[in-house]
């Protein structure tokens, strides 16, 4: 839900105006439109090569993922699993457009611990992908804009661990 739906949600429960403490970031967030957009374009043109890059390195630092008996192990697993990573960094363009963490919480995060318990997934694999993601990204970026996005990485690693 973005920051402006929300707001709305909220002043009309009690039948009110906008207040300025409502107004306010929603100015901040139209104000900050156009470079949240081209971050996404951004991120959304690079996907393949975040991926790939942070995925690489995951399999370096964990080889036991992809080993025989691993998760990860064989062509369609180790698929699956980049997919996954691919997944999340869609979330995160999600929660960058709406300048809200709620899509990444809500799609990605709720119930996420206990799936892949159940698959038999290191859950710390995972979050050892996105980390690579976020590095992948931010290596790409202006500080500025890297300290956007990174919040929202930052976000998910912590709700996943
Ligand atoms: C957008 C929200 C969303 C998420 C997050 C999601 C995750 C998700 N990952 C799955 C499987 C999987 N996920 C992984 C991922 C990994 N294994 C590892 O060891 C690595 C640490 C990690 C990659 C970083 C693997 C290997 C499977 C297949 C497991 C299996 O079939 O046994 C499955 C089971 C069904 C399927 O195979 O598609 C789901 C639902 N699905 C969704 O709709």
């Amino acid at each position: 839900m973005s920051l402006i739906v929300k707001s709305i949600l909220n002043a009309d429960a009690d039948a009110r105006y906008l207040n300025p403490g409502e107004l306010e970031p929603i100015k901040s967030f139209v104000k900050s439109g156009e470079r949240r957009l081209r971050l996404v374009q951004s991120l959304t043109e690079n996907r393949d090569r975040i991926v790939k890059q942070a995925g690489n390195q995951l399999f370096q630092k964990r080889p036991d993922i992809v080993s025989p008996g691993g998760n990860a192990y064989g062509q369609e697993m180790t698929a699956t699993c980049l997919r996954d990573m691919d997944y999340y960094l869609r979330l995160i363009t999600y929660s960058i457009v709406a300048g809200d963490s709620t899509p990444i919480q809500e799609i990605g995060v709720i119930g996420a611990r206990e799936m892949y318990r159940s698959l038999g997934t290191p859950i710390e694999g995972v979050v050892e992908g996105i980390r690579g993601m976020k590095n992948a990204t931010i290596s790409m970026m202006s500080a500025e804009d890297s300290q956007e996005v990174s919040g929202y990485f930052d976000y998910l690693i912590a709700s996943l661990q």
